[in-house]
């Protein structure tokens, strides 16, 4: 079975630490594929995105990200809150840069998980945060369950993060964004087999590869039309030709959102 991509950003370190002392003891490597984006995009701001949030530790660093749907409640990655109490985790908004001092930051006065969350490959990754005070943030506004036909093959779809930009590399300083094409229900199942659960994710990127997100973008916003319609959950590495993202398809929990963010 592959070695899936699921971890948040701190459980990935271990990852680039292997891999930089495996690059020591073999020497350089004769060809690295230029650090991109995300994978593969470009650089933006919280005041393109405003809505777009970090995810972090009392310390505020960034681990995972999340979308602000109104101005009290973040979407994010139920696999970004495993672990985590309402002490442990800060919602960091309009900050750009990770290095930044600036922005709001807000305490977490509840966490929503889904219930039936087991792993990334089991779906049902979202949950929503309560913060403890208002964000002084324009909210992204979110899929309804009858707008299934977002997720229209070849669709444009736009993804946001600090992650690392290639797989088991460092985090990127400043947002970036990219855009991918939504990847249709068989293609996605014919990478991923069973761990591909159409009713609860959504696959998004190039056959051939080169754009993608990778650890660190987790929790954070897939846009389609400017409407949060995913949630970035995981994929087998970052960018790999024949393996593109998945995400949660938004669509299967608005309801359940929809009550969260009202209670
Ligand atoms: C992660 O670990 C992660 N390429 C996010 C997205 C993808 C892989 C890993 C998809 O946060």
């Amino acid at each position: 079975m592959f070695g899936f991509n699921r971890a948040k950003k701190a459980a990935a370190v271990g990852v680039a630490t292997a891999a930089a002392a495996a690059t020591a003891l073999l020497g350089a490597p004769s060809a690295v594929a230029a650090p991109q984006p995300i994978v593969g995009g470009t650089t933006t701001t919280t005041t393109a995105y405003p809505f777009m949030m970090q995810l972090t530790d009392a310390w505020q660093n960034q681990f995972c990200g999340g979308t602000l749907v109104s101005p009290t409640k973040v979407v994010t990655a139920a696999h970004c809150m495993v672990g985590e109490t309402t002490s442990s985790v800060r919602v960091v908004g309009g900050r750009t840069y990770l290095n930044g001092t600036n922005g709001a930051v807000r305490q977490v006065s509840k966490i929503w998980i889904h219930p039936g969350y087991t792993g990334t490959t089991n779906g049902d990754d979202v949950a929503v945060l309560t913060l403890s005070s208002s964000m002084p943030y324009t909210t992204a506004s979110y899929v309804s369950s009858s707008d299934t036909g977002v997720y229209a093959t070849g669709a444009t779809a736009r993804i946001l993060g600090w992650g690392t930009t290639s797989s088991g590399g460092s985090s990127s300083n400043q947002l970036r964004t990219a855009t991918v094409p939504i990847m249709s229900d068989s293609s996605c199942a014919s990478s991923y087999g069973s761990d591909f659960i159409a009713s609860d994710m959504v696959c998004a990127g190039y056959t051939s590869g080169g754009v993608d997100t990778c650890q660190g973008d987790s929790g954070g916003p897939l846009l389609i039309g400017d409407v949060l319609a995913g949630i970035t959950s995981w994929g087998k590495g970052c960018a790999a030709p024949g393996y593109p993202g998945v995400y949660t398809r938004l669509t299967t929990f608005s309801s359940l959102v929809t009550a969260q963010i009202n209670s």
